[in-house]
């Protein structure tokens, strides 16, 4: 993949901008100094002046499709620049013929992230929102969405525009400082601090506040665990709404644990199947496999602990409910199908502290509504949700806290009295970090790694 900063950006690129395969419609996207003019091409009877146009396109003097095309003049589009968009009839067979006229005529593909890219080059968006429009298409839950919304629309850039103000009149006064040592004027007061520990203040608030975009950042982890043959992968797949995991009446089916991530309410949840727990399993491989699940329970983890309802409760389900004493547990009374061995008082008298108890069926799907609420209601619970939200990627959280650190050395030596030329460079250094941030100040080989993880079309 060539480099992006050194791609020619004058060229006029193209791209489908939709998922590929068959559907109502597909949308390619061409930006660029020649785009209306090759829109123009391939639709002869195309008005350029309207915005919005339903055309004929013709290939070879034969009919292609009847589109709709959008034309948005520079500089009022995504890019910047001139831009037409065209949307086909959803089949990939007329995609190729179209994306083929337009590379013949000219055009050429775009890289991945390179709409974006040229967006941020023509000051559409800075480097914070760029990111954001990527979050967007990559989200995995409403919240992490709608963060990323409030981050496209330049809500964390606005807060950096007026912190880097305030950074930038305190380095000001220290260079003048600096430059100007005999001008009375500027010693009479002491470098003013307040506004540095304001940003200092204001940065350490952001980073806080926002949970690492990450996967795993909201995720709740919860472990299916019982005895064997008790259903927790019949469970899982149930869930799943898929045949993930192998079930079977032989016990010991699940050996090597197994994790999927599912949504519940738009939030995901990574779902572990374990093997089930058999004291008096003595073959190494099933014994291994329990080591595993034990190993699984490390950490802040929701149990659902699985028994089979329709049989007596067994000694062995006394057992391993007791070694969870102090841990989130929910009581799954599976196979209620089959008929109930015992009465839910009963089984909460058996398994007491539990957070709550939910009899279902996982063979025949019957009351699984009832254990996604309360999952939805856990997740609610392990991360309460804020009005305003920021997710910050790695690289965002790399630059608050270098930005951090410089501002408190800065503090530091300002009220040490340790020299000005000492104060003033780590000022400089933190305006780079925030500069570096908001891509004010990107190096080459950032924008280049940023914007190629992007998709293609974007
Ligand atoms: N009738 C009925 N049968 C079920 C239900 N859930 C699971 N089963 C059956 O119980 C047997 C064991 O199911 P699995 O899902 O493999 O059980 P498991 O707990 O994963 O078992 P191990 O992996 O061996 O620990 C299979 O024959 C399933 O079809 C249920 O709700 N009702
Ligand atoms: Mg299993």
């Amino acid at each position: 993949m060539s480099a992006l900063p050194t791609a020619h950006n004058d060229d006029t690129i193209v791209s489908l901008a939709t998922p590929s395969g068959r559907g109502a419609l597909s949308v390619v996207r061409l930006s660029g100094p020649l785009s209306f003019s090759l829109a123009k091409r391939l639709a002869p009877g195309l008005v350029l002046s309207r915005s919005r146009s339903l055309a004929s396109l013709f290939k070879e003097g034969r009919l292609l499709d009847r589109a709709l095309l959008l034309l948005f003049p520079s500089p009022h589009s995504f890019t910047g620049e001139e831009t037409v968009e065209f949307h086909l009839h959803g089949n990939p067979l007329l995609v190729d013929e179209l994306l083929e006229a337009l590379l013949s005529l000219g055009a050429r593909p775009a890289l991945p992230g390179e709409f974006t890219y040229r967006a941020f080059l023509n000051g559409k968006l800075d480097l914070l929102q760029a990111e954001a429009v990527d979050s967007i298409v990559r989200a995995l839950s409403l919240r992490e969405l709608r963060a990323a919304f409030q981050q496209s629309e330049g809500l964390l850039s606005k807060r950096l525009d007026s912190l880097r103000e305030d950074l930038l009149a305190c380095a000001a006064r220290v260079e003048a400082r600096m430059e100007f040592p005999e001008d009375p004027g500027l010693f009479q007061t002491p470098l003013p601090l307040d506004p540095l520990k304001g940003v200092l203040q204001a940065a350490e608030e952001i980073l806080r506040a926002s949970p690492l975009l990450a996967p795993e950042a909201e995720s709740l982890e919860v472990v299916l665990l019982g005895r064997t043959n008790v259903g927790k992968s019949s469970l899982l797949n149930a869930l799943l709404l898929k045949e993930r995991a192998l079930v079977s009446d032989l016990p010991g089916t699940t050996r090597d644990y197994l994790s999927e991530r599912i949504l519940v309410k738009s939030r995901p949840i990574t779902l572990y199947d374990t093997a089930g727990l058999d004291p008096s399993e003595s073959r190494p491989l099933e014994k291994e496999g329990m080591a595993k699940t034990l190993g699984l329970l490390e950490g802040n983890k929701l149990l659902l602990f699985v028994v089979d309802a329709s049989l007596p409760p067994s000694p062995q389900d006394r057992e391993i409910f007791s070694s969870l004493s102090d841990r989130r547990v929910v009581l799954i009374l599976n196979k209620s199908d089959l008929g109930r061995a015992f009465s839910d008082e009963e089984a909460e008298r058996l398994f007491p502290g539990t957070i709550g108890t939910v009899s279902l069926s996982a063979k025949k799907g019957t009351n699984l509504p009832l254990l996604r609420d309360l999952l939805e209601r856990e997740l609610l619970l392990c991360s309460p949700e804020r009005e305003e939200e920021l997710f910050l990627n790695r690289r965002q959280r790399f630059c608050l806290q270098s930005l951090s650190l410089s501002l408190r050395k800065a503090i530091a030596f300002a009220e040490e009295d340790a020299g000005e030329e000492f104060v003033a460079e780590e000022l400089r250094s933190a305006l780079s970090s925030l500069d570096r941030l908001t891509g004010r100040a990107g190096t080459e080989n950032l924008l280049e790694e940023l914007f190629s993880s992007f998709c293609v079309g974007k």
